[in-house]
This record gives C-alpha cells, sequence and structure tokens, in this order.
C-alpha cells in the first residue's frame, strides 16, 4: 500500500464517519508517523466546527470526572464528543486509558464518544503539535464538542489552553495551595472556574476566594466576560447542566463579540509556529548528531575556530537552503 493511497483511503473513511480509520489515524499522530501529515493535509477543509473546551486544574481535583460527566451529558442532548487527555508527566501510552479512568472507559464504549489519552512524547513541543492534530481529526471527523483534559500544572498547560475555545479551570475545596497555583499562573487563562467535589466542606470558602482573585485580577474590568465560579460534584453529577449552559453562554459571546475569530487566529498562530519549531529543531538535531557539514561545525566550535553565534548563523542558512525538502 503506498502511502499516498492509504492516505486518500484513510481520508475517505474518515469523513465517512469509520472510528477505526478516526482511531488509526490518531495513532500515527500519536507515534509521531509522518505519513499522518498527508491525511491532516486534507482533513483540515473540513475542521473549524466543533467547540473546544478545555479542563485544566490541579491534580485529582476531578476532571477526568467531570468531562466524562459533560460527555454524558452532552451526549443526552444528541451531541457527539470527543475528549483529549494530555498528560505531560506520564510516558507515551498508545492511546491506552489510565487504569483509574473507569467512568472514562464506559463512556469510550459509547460510538458517539472519543476518548484518547496522551502522553509525553520525545522531542519537545511534540506534545502540542500531536494535541493540536488530534484536536483537528476529532473536529473533521464530525464531534460538536472536544474536551481537552490537560492534567498537571504548568507550561504545557498553558500552551494547550491557547487551542481552546472555553477553558475551564477545576479545582476543589480545601485545595489552599493549588488556589495559590491558580493565581500564580491559571488565573489569567481561565473563562469559567468550577470548585468541583463541592460535597465536601470549604466549597463556599474556595469559591469566595476565587471570586476574589477574579475581582481584584489586572485587567479585569475591561472585558465583558467576567470568568464565573461555579460549583459541582462530578461524582454525582450536580452541578454539570449548570456548566453546560455557562459553556455555551460563553460560546455565544464568543461569537457575538467577534472573539471567536479572534481566538482562532490566535490558535492557528500558535499551531504553525509549533510545527515549525519541531521540524527547525528536529532538522537541526539531525543535522548536528547525523550529517558531516553539522558535525564539523561542532568540531569547529570545540576549536574554537567558530563561535556559536556564527555557527547559528551557518546552521541557518544550511537548513534554509533544502527548506522545501520532505525533511524539514
Ligand atoms: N467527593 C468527591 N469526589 C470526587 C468528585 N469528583 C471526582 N471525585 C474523585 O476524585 C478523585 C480524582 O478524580 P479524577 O476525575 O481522576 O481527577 P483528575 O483531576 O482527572 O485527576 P488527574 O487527572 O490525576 O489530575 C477520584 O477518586 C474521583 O472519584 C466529587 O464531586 N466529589
Ligand atoms: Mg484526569
Amino acid at each position: 500500500l503506498s502511502v499516498a493511497e492509504s492516505a486518500s483511503g484513510l481520508y475517505e473513511k474518515l469523513l465517512g464517519g469509520d472510528r477505526r480509520a478516526a482511531a488509526r489515524l490518531i495513532s500515527m499522530v500519536e507515534r509521531g508517523d509522518i505519513a499522518a501529515r498527508a491525511v491532516l493535509k486534507m482533513l483540515y477543509a473540513h475542521t473549524g466546527n466543533a467547540h473546544i473546551i478545555g479542563l485544566t486544574g490541579p491534580p485529582g481535583s476531578g476532571k477526568s470526572t467531570l468531562a466524562g460527566r459533560l460527555a454524558g451529558e452532552y451526549l443526552r442532548k444528541g451531541q457527539s464528543v470527543g475528549i483529549v487527555c494530555v498528560d505531560p508527566t506520564s510516558p507515551f501510552t498508545g492511546g491506552a486509558l489510565l487504569g483509574d479512568r473507569v467512568r472514562m472507559q464506559e463512556l469510550s464504549a459509547d460510538p458517539e464518544v472519543f476518548i484518547r489519552s496522551m502522553g509525553t512524547r520525545g522531542a519537545m513541543g511534540g506534545l502540542s503539535v500531536a494535541t493540536n492534530d488530534v484536536i483537528d481529526i476529532l473536529d473533521a471527523f464530525g464531534k460538536d464538542y472536544i474536551i481537552v483534559e490537560t492534567v498537571g500544572a504548568g507550561q504545557v498547560e498553558i500552551e494547550v489552553v491557547q487551542y481552546v475555545h472555553t477553558s475551564v479551570v477545576v479545582t476543589m475545596p480545601g485545595a489552599g495551595d493549588e488556589i495559590q497555583a491558580i493565581k500564580a499562573g491559571i488565573l489569567e487563562i481561565g473563562d469559567v472556574f468550577v470548585v468541583n467535589k463541592s460535597d465536601r466542606q470549604g466549597t463556599q470558602s474556595a469559591v469566595a476566594d476565587l471570586e476574589m482573585m477574579i475581582e481584584t485580577a489586572p485587567g479585569g474590568d475591561e472585558v465583558c466576560w467576567k470568568p464565573p465560579v461555579m460549583c459541582t460534584a462530578a461524582a454525582s453529577g450536580e452541578g454539570v447542566e449548570e456548566l453546560i449552559e455557562t459553556i455555551e453562554q460563553h460560546a455565544d459571546y464568543l461569537r457575538m463579540t467577534g472573539l471567536l475569530e479572534q481566538k482562532t487566529e490566535q490558535r492557528m498562530k500558535a499551531e504553525l509556529l509549533n510545527i515549525l519549531d519541531l521540524r527547525v529543531s528536529l532538522a537541526a538535531r539531525k543535522a548536528l548528531d547525523e550529517e558531516v557539514a553539522g558535525k564539523e561545525l561542532v568540531r569547529m566550535m570545540v576549536a574554537r575556530q567558530v563561535d556559536p553565534y556564527s555557527a547559528a548563523d551557518v546552521m541557518v542558512a544550511y537548513l534554509l537552503e533544502r527548506a522545501g525538502g520532505e525533511e524539514l
């Protein structure tokens, strides 16, 4: 089977609603198989219809449980859902779901839900690129909602939030340190805040803390959307319907204000930059590790005949020269 043949075959099947084709393509993306690119190129014209929801927040706050509940609720309303779990702290899982995500496993049997779990990839930036690819695949596959769960705080989380339309930050009562962490980084990126595990003590004070932070956040006055703080008990499903309504309101807000287009533009730019970062750095690494010209350059640096900046000039010119080729 030639690559071109299987690419268009896969493309046809995927658009025809073949789940296995979608799963196959996603696995290719997860493996970093560049043959996926040909299909992704064809699929792109069919993307842009899904509403993308991000779930971020401290470990154990209930993001996966909430994702499952949201998906269940959307299904009940006759809408289809894809779920992507991005976990930069775990090794590449090959799409397997972690053992504790029982409810997710249950859901994954439903043909209208599609769940994938993405772990760390070898290359820097690879996870962001792969995540974006999977979002595009699920979007082209016709999912109405795509839920992206990111585990753990940090750079990846903030990066992934660039790809979502509505960013939901999930925390829980009594997580004082976690709320501090939110204050430090995630406050700026939340469109909706959720205090999950509202069946536990301390829910009201967690809500008050968050509301206070939002109130005093810099720049808060100029925007029309004030991030609401909501309560859910994902375990029992309480508050999930209200959360869905709020997500809908945020989607309407984005559409009415033209912010949706702005967000999309931002996402496209980030997507392109991520791909470029990855490809350029991979090509540079390969040249330095394996090619005569690259090895020679390093040798000259060792001999103090070339400084790192001049070496970079040489390398950029070298890479640009063959930028039209397949390798970059
Ligand atoms: N009491 C209570 N427990 C909950 C609720 N929602 C989730 N949990 C429990 O909290 C634990 C963590 O839930 P997860 O959904 O795995 O949390 P998570 O944020 O996805 O966790 P990581 O992906 O590991 O960061 C599980 O044992 C859940 O059963 C809730 O509303 N109330
Ligand atoms: Mg989880």
